[in-house]
């Protein structure tokens, strides 16, 4: 069976939780606690050696770190329910809409970033908001303008069935939220997000609903 390596509070990884959901996808969970700096020991680093989750391993041989990576590995190899639209050109603008996401603004909301700027750069904690909002909201704003100029939003980011879009785009409202980021600027995303969020493959996958999360709120942590 596949081995996700996964943290509840991981937006990469909500993302590929969600297509495996989607997919009806069997796998086992494996936590790592970033927050005790998990993602560095010798065990894990010899999954992904960048230190960074998720990474799923298929088999022996397949060990698939990068969330980009992994879902275009899980729409190949699984191609029932699919994640991508039938149109080329389509497609290429689903993926376009996802590395706003996926490239551009995960590094700005990231363990890594944060405790390099506040513990190497001496960075104060507002200035690190202000910083994280500026990058937020950059892309936010991307996304609600591309969903109108490039895609075909109707019940979802394009069209009437789920695709990449929405599994990279419910993740990322989700930690906007835990993040109390004001997201009233972004309708379109917000009503995206709810619809997305009636389903049982994005509830299962929601930071909530991880076992690592259920864990934490018993230790009372
Ligand atoms: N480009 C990578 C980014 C992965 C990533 O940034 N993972 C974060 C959690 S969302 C992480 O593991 N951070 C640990 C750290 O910053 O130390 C992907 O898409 O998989």
């Amino acid at each position: 069976m596949l081995q996700l390596f996964t943290y509840y509070r991981s937006v990469s990884a909500h993302r590929v939780r969600i297509a495996l959901n989607y997919k009806a996808v069997p796998y086992n969970s494996v936590y790592i606690d970033e927050d005790i700096g998990e993602q560095h020991s010798e065990t894990y680093l010899r999954h992904n050696p960048q230190g960074l989750v998720p990474a799923l391993v298929v088999n022996d041989q397949l060990t698939i770190t990068q969330s980009a990576a992994i879902l275009e590995f899980l729409e190949e190899y699984y191609p029932e329910r699919p994640l991508l639209p039938k149109d080329t050109f389509d497609r290429a603008r689903v993926r376009s809409f996802c590395q706003v996401m996926v490239a551009d603004m995960q590094p700005f909301n990231i363990l890594r970033t944060y405790y390099y700027q506040r513990d190497v750069m001496g960075i104060d904690k507002q200035a690190r908001r202000d910083w994280y909002e500026h990058w937020m909201h950059k892309g936010f704003e991307a996304l609600e303008s591309l969903l109108h100029k490039h895609l075909e939003p109707g019940a979802y980011c394009h069209g009437d069935k789920p695709t990449l879009a929405d599994v990279c785009l419910v993740p990322q409202i989700s930690n906007a939220r835990q993040n109390d980021l004001d997201l009233s600027e972004y309708p379109t995303l917000r009503r995206i997000y709810r619809t997305c969020m009636s389903l049982s493959a994005f509830q299962s996958a929601d930071p909530e609903a991880q076992q690592d999360r259920l864990d934490r709120a018993v230790a009372g942590r």
